[in-house]
């Protein structure tokens, strides 16, 4: 595939400071498609100059303006939307109608929903005898996984850009080509030089450089929660502002009153999809007693259906790290009724979409962050206790309650500790606040709350 020889910074390619690069890997047949630069700290700092020299005047620029100027981005992210999808499908394996839905779908609604708040947002009001003016934070370094390669850009990039701050990218290495057609998207919607710049490279160089730069006014990440909290720390000593969204092991709470087979189709449907790359997958299914042997037969019976219609995962470290879990389940005592160690295919980092059962709260598999197609299936006997296994990880970023009756789902969601929950399904909203109680994280992205994490508040009184 073709792929950019350099860094974007300050509107233009330019070469990267050192000659380290990485491959780019098919996860789907495991052939190298590209080769991008491994950015260093010398290209990080050019590119933090660029954003800080670019900053006052694009931060100045009239709200209608910039918002005009993400509406631009938008119409070419729409106009490239082919070419989104199998980018994204060529370097995450991640099958294309799902690409072109998802993966494209979401970030083009994502940056839509920012060129309209551009425009409406009240960043002046009047607070009794004072003004209060929602400012812009300043140089914004964001740092991004590679599971929605494009919808994580998008979600700090357009934010960022509608608050009037300028920012320096750094995605993950296994998806870095999806973050150069953002910029080559960035270029073409005519956004000023130096607003935004990419550095593409490792977490611990690259990264890290971003994450301790001095010129960094606020660091914006997501991943993993154990990078997450050494970005917490680092910008803690430094005073800085941080956006950290993590890790999740959200509960599907189906109450005795719901629809189960829809309860667990749907289910089993929201943790295989992406191949179970998504934080927010609701990988705990909590079943009371008296239902849990039908429920156990549904989900495995939905998860065999699936096999080919999900991909692999995104590399070999993480199909390892997947198939660990799978084995540490069966070693704890979970039971196996789907999927597995083996896959279907020689070549590919692939995982069959797997479902444990008997798995107890305290067991691994219903502990920690899997990232891959696997489901734990847990017994309740009461609300109470259902809450209690609910609430009972350091996580807290999403989850689903179903029940015959939306009040019932809805007094239960009160009472979980997290901080997005659907409702006998849900429907996805691209301006709902999206974010973590506990260990999942700070802050919020998406709508106008996401946008409030890029300003600051000053006021002025009369
Ligand atoms: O994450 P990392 P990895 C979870 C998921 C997954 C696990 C490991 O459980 O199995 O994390 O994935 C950059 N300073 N999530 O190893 O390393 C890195 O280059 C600064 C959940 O891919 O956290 C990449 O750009 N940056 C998650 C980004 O951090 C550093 C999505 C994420 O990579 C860095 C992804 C450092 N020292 C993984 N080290 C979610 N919340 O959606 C790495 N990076």
């Amino acid at each position: 595939m073709k792929a950019h020889d350099g860094m974007y910074i300050d509107g233009a390619w330019r070469p990267a400071a050192g000659r380290d690069a990485i491959e780019v890997v098919n996860p789907a047949d495991e052939q190298v498609i590209a080769i991008v630069p491994a950015g260093t700290a010398e290209d990080v700092d050019a590119a933090v100059r660029a954003a800080r020299a670019a900053f006052p005047a694009w931060a100045a620029t009239p709200p209608a303006e910039r918002a005009a100027r993400l509406a631009a981005l938008r119409d070419v992210l729409v106009a490239r939307k082919d070419e989104i999808a199998e980018t994204v499908t060529a370097e995450l394996g991640s099958p294309l109608p799902f690409s072109q839905a998802v993966h494209a779908g979401v970030p083009i609604a994502v940056a839509g929903s920012y060129a309209d708040l551009a425009a409406t947002y009240a960043f002046e009001e009047k607070v009794g005898n004072s003004t209060v003016f929602h400012e812009p934070v300043g140089v914004v370094g964001a740092i991004t996984p590679w599971n929605y390669p494009l919808h994580q850009i998008v979600a700090k990039a357009a934010p960022a850009l509608a608050a009037g701050c300028t920012i320096v990218l750094k995605p993950a290495e296994d998806t870095p080509l999806t973050a150069q057609l953002f910029a080559e998207a960035v270029d073409e919607a005519g956004l000023p030089a130096g607003v935004f710049n990419l550095v593409t490279g490792l977490g611990p160089v690259a990264g890290q450089s971003l994450a301790e730069h001095p010129d960094v006014d606020l660091v914006s990440f997501t991943g993993s929660t154990a990078v997450g909290k050494r970005i917490g720390a680092t910008a803690g000593a430094a005073v800085k502002k941080v956006a950290l969204e993590l890790g999740g092991k959200s509960a599907n709470v189906i109450l005795p009153s719901a629809d189960l087979a829809k309860a667990v189709n749907v289910g089993v449907a929201n943790v295989m999809s992406n191949s179970g790359q998504t934080c927010s997958a609701w990988t705990r299914m909590l079943v009371h007693r008296d239902q849990y042997d039908e429920a156990v037969e549904l989900a495995a019976a939905a998860a065999a259906k699936y096999g080919d219609r999900i991909g692999p995962v995104v590399n070999a470290k993480q199909r390892s790290r997947v198939l660990g879990y799978i084995e540490k389940g069966v070693a704890e005592g979970a039971r196996l009724v789907a999927g597995g160690l083996e896959s279907p295919y020689e070549r590919g980092y692939f995982v069959s979409p797997t479902v444990l059962a008997d798995v107890n709260p305290g067991m691994t598999v219903a502990q920690e962050e899997i990232f891959g197609p696997v489901l734990a299936v847990l017994r309740y006997d009461d609300e109470d206790d259902a809450l209690r296994i609910a609430n009972g990880t350091v996580y807290g970023l999403a989850g689903a309650v179903w029940a015959g009756d939306e009040d019932e789902a809805v007094a239960f969601a009160r009472r979980m500790e997290t901080g997005q929950v659907d409702i006998n399904g849900g429907r996805f909203n691209p301006i709902a606040p999206f974010g973590g109680y506990k260990q999942s994280g700070v802050g919020r992205e998406l709508g106008a709350h996401g946008l409030t994490e890029y300003l600051q508040t000053k006021s002025l009184q009369f």
